[in-house]
């Protein structure tokens, strides 16, 4: 008897300790099912048989019947589910469609929301819903911040990680369909002959999870890896040699997706190197994999030092291409004009583009919003630029992922909901943040009402926090050199380029500040259409969100609020920190409701994000104010740092978890 308690507490202790200690690495993928879950599958396959595991693992005492239907859904991954005579039918035209609305299920079941009466139709708003990886063959990512690359090259072929299956895994989860697997600024090595069998093993892992391989490519490949004497895309050698390449990767990997491809931007080579255009370039690639079926997503994301307005560029080098690209090319378009800032309006090149096919980029890594230590939840954020644009104007979509090998795979528990929040946008760009927000807050950490509304609530004004205590009312760019961490609006670089330094973009001046891209300046507004184009350019009715992106405006201006600009500029800045430290104390209330590893983690990095916001705060107002002559209002909180520590202060990136430590003090 007395050895049967032990072993009762023993286990109940073991329980317990797993229950209230958790990494974060399952995801949102944490359902445990039971035994009497009984699923019936149509045929057995390597996708069919993922389904019914996922099914087992994770639904309780239900049965399932998976039917392959092709009347079930016009799309091939689109599908249906119904509940008849006590079990759960569950059809598609295909089997990435049934392993889909496999994981639907468990979503729906872990959100409370499965119930007998159920009758859900769904198919994807996009054909192409990729991850873009920034990783190097030498395990960096560019802009990651979640430990090293997920793809171990020199392992590959032979040492297959158990992360690769796992990484498909939760892409499929939320619908995500594929994935470029490289750097834009894409190493040549990528598609010699040792690193496309490396490929192949990836693509063969991630096929039965419905998720298709795409490679960046270097523009000059041929010529450093095949010493060819250029690489024009109008040169036969060249069309040849892409050509065989194709024919090379397809033998290896028949479903291969396509080419991603920075060209002639950011001093990567390009057609223009050669005289020709973006077209020609593109066209050239597309013909080389037209009849595997592959496609091109080849980037609008240019800009020269020498024109003078960054924000205008794309859409001038890319508009007279309207209409001349392939069929199997896409125009890859960041979502703003400049480069994924905290709030930018949308990029005018949407919507100019009739006659091409055109896709939005997102950053979901956090490259100019704190890295993996802020909590700043994005959906909002991408949710705004489609009000702008309408989703059904695109032809797919592409965020750059925020994986890496940390053990949560994204650096803050919360970077999760972000990748999350892509696939499932991606999906159904229709989901509101919230309901977004929710689903993955019961999946991640509990289905308890008032954890989930207060945090959901949290996350969903986590982005305009991380807007107000870093560049509200239309500010962008006043990010650190290089690393894009912290403030550096002071920022100058002898002999850098002009639209890489802080004050290319804020203008500050003892009249004002703000860049001018109002007709009278700059003319940016003319991009856009004109019932837009006459908001923008009116300061009287340019929205307080946009207004010094589009303005250079007078410090003594009054805006919409009634205060003068410079106040109101404390008075954002302010909020941005308010918030902050009211998300703090909602989170330190949700102890009972996490487990005491990720509840620590979380804390902790909240503690960062509240010092950096103070840290925004005070170098932004402080150094704006030498500008303004102003101080800030009796009614708001002073700045406490000093600003010249703060200006001599340089951030080691290597080693930054709490870069303040009373530093500025
Ligand atoms: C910027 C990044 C840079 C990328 C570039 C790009 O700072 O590292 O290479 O965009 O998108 O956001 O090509």
């Amino acid at each position: 008897m007395k050895k049967i308690c032990l072993a009762v507490i023993i286990f109940c202790l073991g329980g317990c300790i797993n229950a209230f200690s958790e990494d974060g690495s399952s995801l949102w993928l944490r359902q445990k099912g039971g035994k009497n879950t009984r699923v019936v599958i149509p045929f057995e396959s390597a996708v069919m048989k993922i389904a019914r595991d996922e099914l087992q693992k994770a639904m309780k005492g239900v049965s399932v019947i998976l039917k392959y239907d092709k009347e079930a859904s016009a799309k091939e991954e689109g599908f249906s589910i119904k509940y008849e005579k006590g079990n759960y039918i569950v059809s598609s035209p295909s089997e990435a469609g049934l392993l889909y609305a496999s994981y639907h299920l468990i979503r729906m079941e872990a959100a409370g929301e499965l119930t007998t009466g159920i009758n859900v139709k769904e198919s994807p708003a996009y054909g192409i819903r990729v991850l873009n990886h920034w990783d190097n063959p030498d395990g960096t990512i560019e802009r990651g911040y979640a430990g090293e690359s997920l793809w171990q090259w020199d392992e590959l072929p032979g040492i297959r990680s158990e992360r690769y299956e796992q990484y498909a895994r939760a892409n499929a989860s939320v619908g995500i369909n594929g994935t470029v697997l490289n750097n834009v600024n894409a190493s040549p090595s990528i598609l010699t002959s040792a690193y496309l069998i490396k490929v192949k093993a990836l693509a063969d892992i991630f096929r039965p999870y419905g998720i298709r391989v795409y490679l960046s490519v270097n523009f000059a490949t041929p010529m450093i890896t095949d010493n060819l004497a250029t690489a024009d895309p109008l040169d036969n050698d060249v069309r040849v040699w892409w050509k065989k390449k194709a024919d090379e990767i397809y033998s290896l990997i028949p479903d291969f997706g396509g080419f991603l491809v920075k060209a002639n931007s950011e001093g990567q080579p390009g057609p223009c190197d050669y005289g020709r255009s973006h077209a020609d370039g593109a066209n050239m690639l597309a013909e080389a994999l037209q009849s595997h079926g592959g496609i091109i997503m080849w980037r609008a994301f240019v800009y020269s030092p020498e024109d003078s307005d960054r924000a205008k560029q794309a859409y001038n080098e890319f508009k007279p291409l309207d209409g001349k690209f392939h069929d199997n090319v896409i125009i890859q378009i960041k979502n703003g004009p400049i480069d994924f800032q905290p709030r930018e309006p949308y990029s005018p090149l949407f919507g100019a583009m009739h006659r091409s096919k055109t896709m939005v980029e997102f950053q979901i890594t956090q490259e100019y919003l704190g890295f993996s230590n802020h909590l700043v939840y994005l959906a909002p954020m991408w949710k705004e630029f489609f009000e702008f644009v309408p989703h059904n104007t695109l032809n797919a979509i592409a965020g750059v992922a925020n994986t890496g090998t940390d053990k949560n795979w994204c650096g803050h528990h919360f970077a999760q909901s972000n990748w999350y929040a892509f696939g499932r946008l991606a999906w159904n760009p229709e989901l509101t943040s919230e309901e977004i927000a929710e689903e993955w807050l019961k999946q991640t950490f509990s289905a308890d009402n008032g954890f989930v509304e207060s945090v959901r609530d949290l996350m969903t004004e986590s982005r305009e926090a991380a807007v107000n205590y870093m560049m509200p009312l239309g500010l962008h760019h006043i990010f650190a050199w290089g690393h894009h961490y912290g403030p550096e609006p002071w920022c100058d670089i002898d002999g850098a380029r002009p639209d890489w330094m802080p004050s290319y973009y804020h203008n500050a001046s003892e009249k004002g500040i703000g860049f001018d891209r109002s007709s009278l300046g700059s003319n940016a507004v003319a991009q856009y259409p004109p019932e837009l184009k006459s908001i923008y350019d009116d300061l009287r009715t340019c929205p307080d969100e946009y207004i010094l992106w589009f303005h250079n405006v007078p410090w003594t201006h009054k805006m919409q609020s009634g205060n003068t600009l410079w106040n109101e500029l404390c008075v954002r800045y302010n909020n941005g920190v308010s918030s902050v430290r009211k998300f703090c104390n909602i989170w330190g209330k949700q102890k009972a409701f996490v487990d005491d590893e990720r509840f620590r983690s979380v804390s902790a990095k909240l503690e960062i994000q509240l010092n950096d916001a103070v840290w925004w705060r005070d170098a932004c107002l402080l150094y704006f104010g030498e500008f303004s002559g102003k101080n800030v209002p009796s009614d708001q909180e002073k700045p406490g740092y000093d600003l010249q520590k703060m200006k001599d202060f340089r951030l080691d990136i290597t080693n930054f978890e709490s870069p303040l430590n009373g530093y500025f003090e």
